[in-house]
Parts: C-alpha cells; structure tokens; sequence
C-alpha cells in the first residue's frame, strides 16, 4: 500500500510487548466484570499470545454508561468546538504514525498478516483519521426558504452511541473508519474487535486517551460475538450500529437492531467479487492485478475478486500466468520484509478453507497450483489457482476468504455481465478491457458498490464503499460515510415577517 519503496519502512519489531490485555471503559483499562478471560493465538504458530479479559453484558453495560455520561448535555465532549474533535482525530493519526512500527508489529503477531502490509495499513489508517478530522467542522446544516412566515434550519447531530462490532481481517483499519467518523460527527463509540484480533485495538484506545479524547468517549469491549457483541446489538440504548463481518451475523444484526430500538445500521458483509478480463485486455497487467485482487491479505478480504472470468480466446494463456504468480508467491514468516502471504487468522478460517477446496477438487475444477496447506504448525495455505471452474460450484458461490482464485470461462458481454450479478452478494466488480464502450456497459450492468477499471481495489478513503443486494446496507468511506453518523433535526422558527 505504500509505493515508496521498502526504505521507508522501519524493520519489525519481533515478539512485540503486550502492553494492554484488559477492557478499556472510561478511559481506564478494567478487568471483566466475570473476571473471565480468553487466549488470543499467534496464527504463524498456533501458540497462544497471551490472555485478554473476556467483556460480557455487563460489561457493555458499563461502556454503555461511561458513554451515556460523556454524551450528557453539557459535558465536555458535547460542549466541544468542532474543530477541537477534529484536533484530537488529527492528534491520534499522529500518535499512530509515532508508533506504526510498533503497531504493525502487533498486528502481525496477533493477526499473522505480512508486516509489510501491516505497516501499510496503519499508515493508511492515519491518513484516513486525518481526512476524517478535516471533516468535524464541515458538517453543518441548511436554511431552508419554506412557506410563510417561519425560518427553517437543520441541525446535524450526533447519532448518540455508537456500537462498532469489528472483524479480524484489517483490525486497525476497520477501528478507524468507525472511530473517525463517529468522532468528527459528535458520536461517543464502544468497540467490540473480532476474538481473534484484540490487542491492538486495546493499543488504539491508549492512543486516543493520550490524544486527550474525554473519558467514555471512546470504549473497547474485547468478547465473543453471541455474548459481547450481541449485548451492544440488544442494548436498548446504543442509537446506532456500524457492523463489518459475515452477512449471516449481518442478518442477526440487523434483526436485533429492528427489534430492539431499531438502531441506525450500517453493514458492510460478505462478497463473491466478480473480475471479468476482456480479450482485449493488457494480460499481463490484468493477470497481476487479478493474482493481487485475490490473494493480498491471504485472501481474507471482503472485495476479494474471488471469480475471476476470462475471455475465452485468451483463457489458457491467462491460467498459466496467473499459475505463475501464485507459484511465485512468497509464503512464510510474516516478519520477513520479502513475504507476500502469512497464515490465515485463525485454525477455523483455516478449516474452512481447505474444505472448500476439497469441494472444489470433488467438483472437477482444475487444480493449477496449490491445493493444500503449506504444512507446520501455523494455519498456512498455498496459494491457489483453480481452472475449469463452473458456476454451480461451491467455490464458485461460496465466500471462500483464502487465497483461492477460481477461473471461469466466458465468451461474450452480455454473458459474462448476467454470470457476474448471478449471486446475493454485490460488493466489488471488476473490467479489464482496452475498450471504453465495452467498459462502460459493464460499468452500468454490474450490481456492486464499487466497480474498477484495469485495476483492482487501490487503496482509498476518500470514496464511498459498500455493498449492493446481501453484501451491506449503507456506505461507509469518504464524505458518504458522515451522514451515517448524523441525525438531521428540522428547526422552524414563526418570525414576525418573512422577506426573500
Ligand atoms: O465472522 P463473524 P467470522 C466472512 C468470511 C469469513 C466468515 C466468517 O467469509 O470466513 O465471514 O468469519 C462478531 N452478534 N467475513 O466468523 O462471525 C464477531 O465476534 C454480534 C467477511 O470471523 O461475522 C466479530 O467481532 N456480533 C468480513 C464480528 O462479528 C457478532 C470479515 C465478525 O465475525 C455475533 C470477516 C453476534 N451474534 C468475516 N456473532 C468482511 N466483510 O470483511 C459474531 N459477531
């Protein structure tokens, strides 16, 4: 993510303290209220990291409190100059970049992604708190010239608090782009992080209370999904839920939002990208970005371009480069500045990734390279290449989430357009073609949130990003995610007399 070259990135930092392993509520780190903990693991090993306090509901009520308190009328968070909430998301970026190395190094030990791209990501994250905190006092309301003798003006308030239920693929990532614009919008945020991912967010909550963010602004409950994360779905008092992870817990979120007090959702879930190469396409470009679109971050990624469909006529010539590349593909340490692929986060991804390519083999699709795990004690698979793929497959409907590319074959727009929006998911999309008619057609026939042109998935924040049909609900990224985080009051005041 960053292009500079390796010489800006400082080295590791190998088997990185653990500095914060309990629950961060009110600006202070607090056991559990059970006392209960559980074991994050070191996915490169499969050794457990250490023991982090496991939250429950009476946890989340608490958060729910210290946040209630910070969000009272008159409290210093609401009384808070605008410009002033955006000095304190500008003061965390920078805290962040301060301890990038370190950060990454976490990430690393906890998540088992490449350093290299765990350095990427916090600096991305920075940069994304930063164009967040420019916005804090940019979001002001209307006047608005209504019939008689009345002045009218919105107001954008805060939602109130916020639940951020986060998963394990871009931990620090996903913290941010909940934390930022909750912030810059007035919001108070309690953070359950994914079980398998904890410590850094932990790390994230030190930060922020050395920006000089007030207590019970910001809140970190570390737990299970059915237990901890449920508790801040159901509570009656969150106002609002920006949700990232399966769309079968997007479901239940979505339901317990509904039947509780029908929180404001956001949801960013699964997807089954689609990325279709033209046989008009540069291939060795559109082979390398397509190896990338799937295989970066071990595949673990919500816009993976997981059905990669190629013209006909250029079919076996493109199968064998993308053969290449994962071949090619470095796996191992995830310390080691030359490593592409780590371990998969955790021995369930694990699991479930090999069975599905198990399916895959029992299907009849075409194995090029890879096929297995890549063998020791951490959850590593090699990277993938299936050919042959059809689409009543599994691994042609299922969200695999591993570094599996499966190839179709096609042989015309229009086919490949109806074979592309053929599923519930709607996430990301994909052309690569030399000609503009061609990717214009696909460009509007698609169904997906976010379609790119040769090219896959650059890094950005600035844009809006979500999902069509079961893939989400809202936009989250760029200035579209603001209105997320605001409720639009409507004042109207009688004055004596109304002139234009
Ligand atoms: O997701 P979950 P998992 C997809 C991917 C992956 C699959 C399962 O296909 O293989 O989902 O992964 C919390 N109430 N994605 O099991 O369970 C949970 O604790 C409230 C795509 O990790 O959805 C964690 O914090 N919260 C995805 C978060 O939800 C609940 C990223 C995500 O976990 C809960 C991750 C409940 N009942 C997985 N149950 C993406 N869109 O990028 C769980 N959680």
């Amino acid at each position: 993510q960053i292009s500079d070259g390796m010489a800006q990135f400082p080295p590791p930092i190998r088997n990185p303290e653990v500095k914060f392993t309990k629950l961060f509520i009110n600006n202070e780190f607090v056991d559990s209220v059970s006392g209960k903990t559980f074991p994050t693991i070191n996915p490169t090993n499969g050794q457990k990291i250490c023991d982090v306090s496991e939250g429950d509901k009476a946890d989340i009520d608490k958060a729910v409190e210290s946040a209630k308190a910070a969000f009272k009328l008159g409290s210093p968070w609401r009384r808070m100059d605008a410009s002033k909430r955006g000095a304190l998301l500008y003061k965390v970026a920078q805290l962040m970049e301060r301890d990038a190395q370190y950060l990454g190094s976490l990430e690393t030990l906890d998540n088992g992604k490449p350093y290299m791209n765990a350095f990427g990501e916090m600096m991305f994250s920075a940069n994304m708190l930063k164009y967040y905190a420019g916005s804090a006092d940019k979001v002001g309301g209307k006047t608005i010239p209504v019939d008689g003798d009345y002045m009218c003006y919105t107001r954008h308030e805060p939602v109130g608090i916020c639940g951020a239920v986060i998963p394990w693929n871009y931990p620090v990532c996903m913290f941010a782009l909940k934390l930022a614009p909750a912030l810059a919008c007035g919001n108070v945020i309690i953070f359950k992080p994914a079980e398998q991912t904890p410590l850094t967010a932990l790390y994230m909550a030190a930060l922020c209370k050395e920006a000089g963010i007030p207590a019970g602004v910001v809140n970190v409950v570390n737990g299970y999904g059915p237990t901890a994360g449920a508790a801040i779905t159901a509570h009656p008092e969150v106002d609002k839920i920006a949700f990232t992870g399966s769309t079968e817990v997007g479901q239940i979120i979505l339901q317990a939002s509904g039947a509780t007090n029908i929180k404001r959702t956001t949801l960013e879930l699964g997807g089954k990208s689609p990325n279709v190469v033209m046989d008009d396409a540069d291939i060795d470009s559109a082979a390398a970005w397509s190896h990338e679109a799937v295989m970066t971050n071990m595949g673990q990624c919500c816009v993976a371009g997981s059905r990669t469909f190629v013209h006909e006529k250029i079919y076996d010539k493109f199968v064998a480069k993308s053969r290449e590349l994962a071949q090619q593909r470095t796996c191992g340490d995830p310390y080691e500045m030359t490593t592409k692929n780590g371990p998969q986060v955790d021995k369930e991804q694990y699991s479930k990734i090999l069975e599905l390519i198990d399916a895959g083999k029992k299907e009849g699709a075409r194995v090029e390279c890879g096929g297995e795990a890549a063998g020791g004690d951490g959850f590593f698979i090699k990277p993938t290449v299936f050919s042959g793929v059809q689409d009543n497959m599994r691994i042609a409907k299922e969200e695999i989430f591993g570094p599996v590319q499966q190839i179709f074959k096609f042989s015309s727009l229009d086919e490949v357009i109806e074979r592309a929006n053929a599923t519930h998911y709607g996430l990301g999309a994909a052309i690569f073609t030399s000609n503009i008619d061609t990717a214009m057609m696909f460009v509007q026939g698609v169904r997906a949130g976010t379609v790119w042109v040769n090219c896959y998935n650059p890094p950005c924040y600035q844009a809006p990003f979500g999902g069509f049909k079961m893939s989400g609900l809202g936009r989250e990224m760029g200035e579209y995610n603001l209105s997320q985080y605001q409720e639009i009051k409507t004042v109207m005041i009688k004055i004596p007399q109304k002139n234009s």
